[in-house]
């Protein structure tokens, strides 16, 4: 008896992480993002995940943009290929679209220099929050973007202005690269759980640390 419980144990956890492998998934709330460059500000809404979201403060108007960001300094895990979702409120044609670049599987590029389409997220338009996967905006067509990583560890994500009043609220990185809508990618929003792990940096490192090899990223990729 002892034994056949052991065997249907072992074909268990060999079954979980084989057949079932499950998707890596972190939900990261907006506004607790490692570094928030002015314009870009925190802003409060009640109907945003913990009542707080990022944008460049504005009415929706043509021209202007172009200054601010945000970035995450995000553990990767496991090797491998990602997709982003985000959750946002565009409210028309002029506050639709941010910068996306996310190293070492991006380069070192600022974006809103260098206006590379490649990098350039066309948000999904709507007065209320909703998921977006993150997109190239080409000026060929619209494709979802996935990021491949060669490496474990921190990844600096920045969402940068493009657009004034681009509003951001949280994210949704996945390995689930497959998926074109919400449901199929299983996204959600971050709970306290989430919330405590992104404060904290890396769960197992002490902020410090993460200072210090963010550091060292930068100088690699200059
Ligand atoms: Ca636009
Ligand atoms: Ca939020």
């Amino acid at each position: 008896m002892r034994f056949l419980t052991i065997s249907l144990l072992a074909i268990g956890l060999l079954v979980s992480s084989t057949v079932f492998s499950a998707d890596i998934e972190i939900a990261l709330e907006a506004e607790l993002a490692n570094t928030i460059q002015a314009p870009m500000i925190i802003a409060d809404d009640k109907d945003a995940s913990d009542g707080k979201f990022i944008w460049m403060e504005g009415a929706p108007v043509a021209g202007g943009g172009g200054q601010g960001w945000a970035e995450f300094i995000i553990n990767i895990p496991e090797k491998g290929k990602y997709a982003l979702w985000g959750y946002v409120i565009a409210w028309d044609g002029n506050s639709d679209s941010f910068w996306v670049t996310w190293q070492p599987a991006d380069p070192n590029e600022d974006a809103q220099a260098t206006q590379n389409t490649q990098f350039r997220w066309g948000v999904a338009q709507g007065a209320a929050w909703h998921w977006d996967r993150i997109n190239h905006w080409l000026d060929g067509g619209t494709f979802d973007r996935e990021w491949e990583f060669d490496t474990t560890g921190e990844a600096v994500l920045r969402i940068a202005v493009r657009e004034d009043a681009t509003m951001l609220d949280a994210l949704f990185v996945t390995s689930n690269i497959k998926a074109t809508n919400e449901g199929e990618a299983s996204v959600r929003l971050p709970d306290d759980k989430d919330r405590k792990i992104q404060v904290e940096g890396l769960a197992v490192n002490p902020k410090k640390k993460i200072a210090t090899t963010w550091g060292s990223i930068k100088k690699q990729y200059k």
